[in-house]
């Protein structure tokens, strides 16, 4: 009996403070709640507006000057978007791809190997011809002033998807020539002038 009424009296003790703690909790948890939908907030405009993107620095390489910088979002519906900017590089035409190898290290890039080319069909234009590399870009027009961009949305890649589609840790090559779409494996746009590895963010 005695037993019985310490559990209780421990109860009662314990129900006691309880008492205040809650009564603060509650005022504190009034303020907190409104905290909390504004982050609910941001999430929701982060899910909505904020996509996954991927980026390339791009270096010289076969002793040119050029320089660059590639960006890609991927809007979830199996198409990225890419940007490409280009600096000091040659007027004219310049072959753009993605290689299967993101690594630059050596100085003419070919440490970045072949086209990027999980299904295994010939070299040809994107949107054009029946079959193209994965890598098939287009080629890049630059002006007198060594500049050049292209803007474009490809179907078939992701950021951080499967194997076919995933272009993280590719290479993107810019090539001293232009693109044929016709010439087996490559499209004799010539020597690789700049190189970056696509990476997220
Ligand atoms: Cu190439």
């Amino acid at each position: 009996m005695k037993v019985l009424k310490s559990l209780l009296l421990a109860g009662a003790v314990t129900f006691m403070y309880a008492c205040n703690p809650a009564e603060k909790k509650e005022a504190e948890s009034d303020s907190s709640e409104s905290d909390s939908e504004e982050v609910v907030n941001e999430v929701e405009t982060s899910t909505t507006e904020d996509y996954v993107t991927a980026m390339a620095e791009l270096s010289s390489a076969s002793g040119s000057e050029v320089s660059g910088k590639a960006t890609f979002t991927d809007l979830g519906d199996g198409t990225v978007t890419f940007k490409i900017t280009l600096e000091n590089a040659t007027p004219g035409s310049h072959a753009i791809h993605l290689h299967q190898n993101g690594d630059c290290s050596a100085d003419d890039a070919t440490s970045a190997g072949g086209h990027w080319n999980p299904a295994d069909v010939e070299h040809g234009k994107r949107a054009v011809d029946m079959k193209y590399h994965a890598g098939d870009i287009d080629n890049v027009e630059v002006g007198e002033d060594g500049k050049g961009m292209l803007e474009m949305t490809i179907e078939g890649w992701s950021i951080g998807g499967d194997e076919s589609s995933d272009i993280l840790n590719k290479a993107v090559i810019i090539h001293a020539g232009a693109d044929d779409f016709e010439s087996q494996p490559s499209g004799a746009a010539g020597a690789r002038v700049a190189c970056g590895v696509i990476k997220k963010g």
